[in-house]
Order: C-alpha cells, then structure tokens, then sequence
C-alpha cells in the first residue's frame, strides 16, 4: 500500500500533474509515512525521471517548471513535519547556505537548510542565484561556523570554487568550514578545490556538518 502511494507520488511529478502530488502527498503523511521515506521513495525519484527525460530531449523546461511546482508545493506540507519529527541533536551552530551564482535550483538546497535546522542549526538560507560577496556579508554578520554551497549546474560546480577562492581573499577561510554538494558535485570536486566536507544528500549533510562544527 505505502510502495503503491509512493509510486503514485513519482508517476504524478513525471506526468506533470502537480494537484496530484499534493494529495498523494497528503494521503501519504496521513498514513502515517514518514516524512523523508515520502521524499526520498516518492518526489526525488519522480523528479529524477523527468531530469532523465528533458535530457533525453522527450521533455522541454515547461515539464521541468511544472514537475518542480509540484515537488515544492508537496515539500511545503512536508517541512513542518520534518522539523517536527527530528530529534533534537544538541548541536548548536551557524550555517549560511545557498546555491551559487548563476545557478537557480532550490529545491536540494532547502532540503539541507530544513534537515540542519530540524538538527539544531541556526541556518541562514540566502536564497538561489547567490553572489560570493552575499555569502561574505552573511558570514561576517552572523559569525557563522559553517557554509553550504550548492549547485546543480557542471556549469555553476566551478562557482564553489571561485567562492572558496573570495572567503580566502576576504580572511575568512580559517575561521569557516565550508560544505559542498548539488547532483554533479562529488568528493573528488570537493577536495580538489579545497572545501572541507561533501554531502551526497541532506542526512548526510547533516552528519557531516555536526562532525564539522565538534571538530
Ligand atoms: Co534543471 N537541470 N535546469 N531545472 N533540473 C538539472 C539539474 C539537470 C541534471 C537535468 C538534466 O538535464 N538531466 C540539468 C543539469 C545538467 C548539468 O549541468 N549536469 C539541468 C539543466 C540543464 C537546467 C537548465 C540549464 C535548463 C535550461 O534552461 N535549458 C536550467 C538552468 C537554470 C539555472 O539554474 N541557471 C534549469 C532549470 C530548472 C528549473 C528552474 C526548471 C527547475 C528548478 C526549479 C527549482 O528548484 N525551483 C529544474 C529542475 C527541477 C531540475 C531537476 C529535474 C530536478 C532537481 C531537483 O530539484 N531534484 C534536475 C534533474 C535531477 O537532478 N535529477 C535538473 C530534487 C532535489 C531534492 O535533489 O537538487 O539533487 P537535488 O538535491 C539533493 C542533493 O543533490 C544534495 O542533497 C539534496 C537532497 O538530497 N544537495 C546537497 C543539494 N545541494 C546540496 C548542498 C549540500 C549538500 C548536499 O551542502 C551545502
């Protein structure tokens, strides 16, 4: 039955039908699925298959638009009960987050932003499209202890880079952990370019930013 509305969930983001998502959703908490068994079996994989299929040329941006209209709505009912549902992990910290530059995916991104504050973060979410200087100012106002870089783009995976390059230049390097994920990104990319941590999903940036910030 759960395997049946979690397939339901993907089959609805792939054929574009967002008022589908959303009730399926919705049926699906009221079952009593948790919240990241609904994300992770239902919503990523459908948004997987309809990145399969733009790339593939069967889907144009307008399926991608629809498709993410339909996984946010859904992440929307889905967020207060993550953070319900977390275990207060003790761990206080500061994390400025964003995705980088020329970049404009949000939805991973915010996935990680709520996952660190359901686990005790103070997170700074500075949104999509973030300048390094942005990230800068962020860090200095609030004496944050860690940074998240995203990016989804092979194109914008270079802006980590050049961020990492600014938080040098501006003397902060020493003073912050910087965490580095998105779908291209991988650990290799992390440490080429001199971030602390990589994270394939928000449960692993969760764990890797707690790590960071009792280093
Ligand atoms: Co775009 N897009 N998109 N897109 N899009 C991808 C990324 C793509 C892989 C699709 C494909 O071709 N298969 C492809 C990138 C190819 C590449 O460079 N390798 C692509 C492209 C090409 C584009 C455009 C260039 C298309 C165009 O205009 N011709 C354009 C770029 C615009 C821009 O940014 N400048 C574009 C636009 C869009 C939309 C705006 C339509 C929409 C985003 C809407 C939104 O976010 N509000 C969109 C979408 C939805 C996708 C796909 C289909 C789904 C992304 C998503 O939300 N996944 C995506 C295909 C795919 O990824 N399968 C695709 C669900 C989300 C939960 O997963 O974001 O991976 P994800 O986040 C995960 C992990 O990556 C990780 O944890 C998250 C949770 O587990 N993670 C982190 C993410 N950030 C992290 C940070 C961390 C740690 C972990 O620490 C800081």
């Amino acid at each position: 039955m759960s395997n049946d509305l979690l397939s339901q969930i993907t089959a609805s983001l792939v054929d574009g039908d967002p008022e589908l998502t959303v009730s399926l959703t919705r049926q699906a908490m009221q079952a009593g699925m948790e919240p990241l068994i609904i994300i992770e079996g239902g919503l990523v994989p459908g948004m997987d298959i309809v990145g399969d299929k733009f790339s593939k040329g069967e889907y144009f941006l307008p399926h991608l638009i629809i498709s993410a209209g339909g996984m946010q709505q859904a992440m929307e009912l889905l967020e207060p009960e993550l953070r319900a549902r977390s275990q207060q992990m003790k761990i206080s910290g500061k994390v400025v987050i964003g995705t980088v530059q020329g970049d404009i995916h949000e939805i991973g991104k915010s996935l990680v932003g709520t996952m660190l504050s359901a686990a005790g973060f103070q997170v700074y979410d500075l949104g999509v499209d973030v300048p390094a200087e942005a990230f800068i100012a962020k860090i200095k106002e609030t004496g944050a202890e860690l940074v998240g870089l995203s990016a989804l783009l092979t194109t914008t995976m270079v802006v980590q880079k050049e961020i990492i390059e600014a938080l040098t230049s501006a003397g902060l390097r020493d003073h912050i952990k910087v965490i580095v994920g998105g779908a291209p990104v991988t650990r290799s990319w992390a440490a080429e370019i001199g971030a602390d941590g990589y994270a394939e999903d928000a449960i692993e940036a969760v764990q890797l930013a707690s790590r960071l910030v009792t280093a």
